[in-house]
């Protein structure tokens, strides 16, 4: 089974601030620490980060037909992206959005989700453990579909 790990902007700088937010793993910490997690279950991880919107589209698009499922952090452009939404929509490769933060305990604007009524499910506010529990999910959900 191959997932990609998708994250999107500003997601390079973890660890290097607002580490009350977001915690003080980098994102290669995340990388290592979910490639080991899938290790144990014979799980092959792709992980790529972009601060451009179009870039996450592209990466979308060329994940059809060489990718089972995706977890995707989509960072700001999770209340935003029109074009990562339709992308998702597009391409219908099952997708589980994860957020380190809890989207729904901050600002009004983190509420709402364009991209998530395209995914399977959405974690969001176990911090690391997002993407773990991402990796849980999507498996469990392509075993059984
Ligand atoms: O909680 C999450 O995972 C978010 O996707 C993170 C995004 C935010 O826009 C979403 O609303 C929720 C922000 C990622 C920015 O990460 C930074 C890391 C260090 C310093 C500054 C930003």
């Amino acid at each position: 089974m191959k997932i990609l790990v998708l994250n999107g902007p500003n997601l390079n700088l973890l660890g290097t601030r607002e580490p009350d937010k977001y915690g003080t793993q980098t994102l290669a910490d995340i990388e290592n620490f979910i490639k080991n997690e899938a290790s144990k279950i014979n799980v092959e991880i792709d992980f790529y980060q972009s601060n451009i919107e179009g870039e996450l589209v592209n990466k979308i698009q060329e994940a059809k037909g060489n990718f089972d499922g995706i977890i995707l952090n989509p960072a700001a452009y999770t209340h935003t992206s029109v074009a990562i939404r339709d992308a998702l929509l597009a391409v219908n490769i099952p997708t589980v959005e994860i957020h380190l933060s809890n989207i729904h305990t901050r600002e009004d604007f983190r509420k709402v989700s364009l991209t998530a009524p395209a995914c399977i499910g959405q974690i969001t506010g176990f911090g690391t453990n997002s993407y773990k529990l991402g990796l849980i999910a999507i498996t469990d959900y392509l075993l059984k579909n």
